[in-house]
């Protein structure tokens, strides 16, 4: 990867692609409101809209285009599905039988404001949609019917119990438990990595990426997934849940984390060094991207 063009406004971008992806959202929400009762399709609102840094669909987009991609305005619709999967996870994450949390970016989480069905339920239907959402956008980004249903199968399986549902449960059944590091590691590749990978993957597959890209990619998604999760873990442990905007904390739930695992200083360090993974791996794959380079940073380098 080269990395010596005019130096990307990082700020700027995110918040220019923020703006994009939720003008996104906000069209994938319509069909929800045909289909669901009005209760619930406000709880769905709620768990869409409120807030969030919106990186999965970011990187999806930033891969879409480093893989010469060039419907940019239509790409959104694409990558708009990963954010509903993971509007899901959050609101479900966040229920008396997970977490039990009550603050979720500084707002109210779903199932205090609407009640825990409405939150079930809501979420539920959030999946159906997003595969179909990721269908749909990719037959009209151009992408043939096999690339379509490979992206659905990528959304899907990274969703699913080899994925986020599965690092979930390992993550319920580790409560209490100091966890192995390569343990801790394998249930963050799934939890959280997973779609994170995905999202650059599917960015990848809907631009019409090479076998080598998608494995750079891949490689990429994966150093940069467990790298964001670190960071995620010191931010808890260091940040105020007003801060953060959520609560409770890893500590609170009795979590093995990075910080608990190697303290805040080397947990950091390895995040800095799957970052330089996630660079080099790019490069391997001649794969020139300001902004993914960019995003691999921000991820260690950000307050929340
Ligand atoms: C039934 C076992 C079972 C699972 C259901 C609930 C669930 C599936 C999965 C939850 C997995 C989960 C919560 C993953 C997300 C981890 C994470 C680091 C979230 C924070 O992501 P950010 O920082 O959040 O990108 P924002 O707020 O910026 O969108």
């Amino acid at each position: 990867m080269r990395d010596d063009g005019p130096p990307l406004d990082l700020r700027a971008f995110l918040l220019r692609e923020r703006e994009a992806v939720e003008g996104a959202l906000e069209r994938c929400l319509v069909p929800l409101g045909d289909f669901l009762a009005p209760t619930l399709a406000e709880t769905g609102r709620h768990a869409v809209m409120t807030g969030g840094k919106r990186l999965r669909p970011i990187l999806c987009i930033a891969a879409y285009r480093a893989c010469r991609g060039t419907r940019r305005a239509a790409a959104y619709d694409l990558a708009a599905a990963l954010e509903m999967i993971h509007a899901y996870s959050l609101m479900h994450d966040d229920l008396p039988c997970m977490d039990d949390a009550d603050l979720r970016r500084g707002r109210p989480t779903p199932h205090r404001l609407y009640g825990e069905e409405a939150t079930v339920r809501a979420g539920l239907a959030l999946i159906p949609a997003a595969c179909l959402q990721a269908h749909r956008a990719a037959r009209a980004l151009g992408c043939g019917d096999q690339t379509a249903t490979a992206i659905v199968g990528e959304l899907t399986r990274a969703a699913g119990g080899g994925g986020m549902v599965g690092g979930q449960y390992l993550d319920l059944l580790a409560e209490g438990r100091a966890l192995e590091p390569d343990e801790l590691d394998e249930l963050h590749r799934m939890k959280t990595g997973a779609l994170l990978t995905a999202s650059l993957v599917i960015g990848g597959l809907a631009a019409g990426a090479s076998p080598g890209e998608l494995a750079g990619l891949r490689s990429y998604g994966r150093s940069v997934g467990l790298a964001f999760q670190i960071t995620d873990d010191v931010l808890d442990g260091t940040a105020s849940s007003s801060e953060l905007g959520k609560n409770p904390s890893d500590e609170q739930l009795q979590k093995s984390t990075y910080v608990s695992l190697y303290g805040v200083e080397a947990a950091l360090r390895r995040a800095r060094i799957l970052v330089d993974e996630a660079l080099e791996a790019l490069r391997s794959a001649v794969i020139e991207s300001p902004e993914l380079g960019a995003l691999a940073r921000y991820v260690v380098e950000r307050e929340r």
